[in-house]
């Protein structure tokens, strides 16, 4: 039996919506972000020692990391479904967009959300100002630009075809689903990009997301 270490919130929310998607049995075990820190409890490093979640167990495996877990479930179980075909263009774009999205999407929107909470959360009163001021220079040069010229590429190449990897979709839209959905809470996606947008009209509509949500529970992405 396939379990899914789901923290609440989280990127394990792809990991279920896969498994939706491939009409496999699985359970979920249930983990809570510290309502101050955000973080994962410490149980999560009993399953892996750095304590993130999503960690997928099957049978004797245990394995971390979303794009790793995505393409193993893809290739153990999915009977040539949501992969493009090896040695085709489409595979070298589904192969881009499952690395993109954890290897560059997500870098400056982790920024965005850090520096956020450091220009907002709470300090002494002394500190307050300055920690602002330097936050809110790391965001306007480095962070929002980043998160823009990110966000304008991904638009672009998405009036090149429906999907990330193609015409069909495949298992890297689910990949890209959090980036996007990060973007959509924290870094300014909004719609001013048309495709973008569409796109997460159409992924929030497919059946096996919804069923995940319900599996999953709240799904409110942090800001
Ligand atoms: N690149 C990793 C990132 C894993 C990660 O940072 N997970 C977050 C959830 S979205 C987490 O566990 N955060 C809680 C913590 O760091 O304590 C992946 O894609 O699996």
């Amino acid at each position: 039996m396939i379990t899914v270490h789901h923290l609440n919130n989280s990127r394990s929310q792809r990991i279920l919506w896969l498994l939706e998607e491939l009409g496999l049995e699985y359970e979920i075990k249930r983990y809570q972000r510290d309502e101050k820190t955000m973080l994962a409890p410490a149980s999560l490093l009993a399953v892996h020692p750095l304590g993130k979640s999503p960690v997928v167990t099957d049978g004797g495996l245990t394995l971390a990391e979303s794009g790793a877990i995505v393409e193993y479930l893809v290739e153990r179980y999915g009977n040539g479904k949501f992969a493009p075909a090896p040695g085709t263009p489409e595979r070298l774009r589904y192969t881009y967009w499952l690395h993109f999205a954890e290897g560059s999407a997500m870098p400056p929107l982790l920024l965005k959300l850090v520096f956020n909470r450091v220009a907002n959360g709470p300090a002494p009163f002394f500190v307050k100002p300055v920690a602002k001021a330097i936050s809110q220079r790391v965001l306007s040069t480095f962070v929002d630009p980043q998160i823009k010229r990110q966000l304008d590429y991904m638009e672009a190449e998405l009036g090149k075809s429906r999907w990330f990897a193609g015409n069909e979709f495949s298992a890297a839209d689910i990949q890209m689903s959090f980036p996007l959905e990060a973007a959509a809470a924290r870094g300014g996606l909004d719609a001013s990009r048309p495709k973008l947008t569409a796109f997460l009209d159409r992924i929030h509509a497919r059946p096996a997301y919804q069923r995940a949500l319900e599996r999953g529970g709240a799904y409110s992405l942090l800001r």
